[in-house]
């Protein structure tokens, strides 16, 4: 699948300001800097739609953007829909920025929770981690809480440009030891780098998928 047109919709500081469109969502978390908006840019092809920064705790609301949509074309004589069936991509704010001041933290900590637990529309929530670390325990919490709440999720592994072949396989093989700890079965994972444009047809085949 490709993405033939996405746009910022709107940004959000609690949950009731989203608007309950019956739309799908495809959200994408992990701690700050990790590579969320970058991602979100890369499989839109539109580098400047969501704000990236070497800034750790730059995204602090959360970003729905708009996916396909556009204005219907008519074609010939009827009134045949080719425009594809709209959706979104959500990009979230990190968590663990340690930076931020403790009210802050809280504050991301609810606006998260209450999204990935609450939120109508999330359709499948990508936990962005990467690829250079070993598993952090945040992210492994996080995944728990994924598991206990019933959210479907899938690891994405970023900046994959960052390590050799031999460093990426040991470290990813290291992530499926981890998980299989905790987990019987391992969530669906995906390699990425946003610098090479790489993962990407593997993210958005998968999108397709459950968008029918
Ligand atoms: N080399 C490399 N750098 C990347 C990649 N993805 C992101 N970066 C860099 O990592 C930094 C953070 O990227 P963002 O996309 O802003 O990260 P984020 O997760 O949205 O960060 P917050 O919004 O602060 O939580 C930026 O300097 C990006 O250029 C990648 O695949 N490869
Ligand atoms: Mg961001």
């Amino acid at each position: 699948m490709n993405i033939s047109s996405a746009k910022f919709a709107f940004s959000s500081q609690k949950l009731s300001q989203i608007p309950r469109e019956g739309l799908r969502e495809f959200a994408f978390i992990g701690r700050s800097n990790v590579g969320k908006s970058s991602l979100i840019n890369m499989l839109t092809g539109q580098k400047g739609l969501a704000k990236v920064s070497g800034t750790p705790g730059k995204t602090r609301l959360i970003n729905h953007f708009l996916v396909g949509g556009g204005p219907k074309q008519a074609s010939g004589g009827g009134a045949k829909q080719t425009g594809e069936s709209p959706w979104y991509l959500v990009d979230l704010p990190g968590y663990g920025y340690a930076r931020a001041s403790k009210a802050v933290r809280a504050g991301f900590d609810k606006l998260i929770t209450d999204y990935v637990t609450k939120a109508e529309g999330l359709w499948f929530l990508f936990v962005l981690v990467d690829v250079r670390h070993e598993p952090q325990r945040v992210d492994m919490e996080f995944m728990t809480m994924l598991g206990e709440e019933g959210v479907p999720f899938g690891v994405v592994f970023t900046k994959a440009d960052k390590l050799g072949t031999n460093a990426l396989s040991t470290n990813i093989a290291n992530y499926r030891e981890a998980l299989l700890k905790q987990w019987d079965e391992l969530p669906p994972m995906f390699v990425t780098s946003s610098e090479q444009r790489s993962g990407r047809d593997e993210i958005l085949d998968f999108i397709e998928q459950h968008l029918t």
